[in-house]
């Protein structure tokens, strides 16, 4: 006999599938080494230690809206920086280099 096990991942709280949220560029104008962004609708997520730092441009995907922070966990007390589609094409100095958390929610 043969049996087919299907193996089902859930999320958190949400029961929402993890979901390709965002990507990452080290250079501007979406260039260097890229890092795209896992997880639920308004999850906080940190940078990994590779891009922590060194985000210079950023592609929310289609139907999202995404938010750097400069402090780990979004800390949302401080100014943030967010960007559609299109808009993350250069970082505005004061955050360029220096994005250590994300977070995207629906457009
Ligand atoms: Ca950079």
């Amino acid at each position: 006999m043969k049996f087919t096990i299907i193996l089902l991942t859930f999320g958190t709280t949400t029961g929402v599938l993890a979901a390709d949220l965002v990507d990452f560029w080290t250079d501007a104008n979406f260039l260097g080494l890229k890092h795209t962004g896992q997880g639920n609708v308004g999850e906080c997520k940190n940078l990994p230690g590779d891009f922590n730092d060194r985000i210079s441009s950023a592609k929310a995907r289609s139907g999202y809206r995404c938010t750097v922070w400069i402090d780990a966990n979004c800390n949302t007390g401080t100014t943030g920086y967010s960007f559609d589609t299109s808009s993350g094409s250069s970082f505005p100095g004061w955050i360029n280099d220096k994005a250590s958390s994300w977070k995207c929610v629906r457009a």
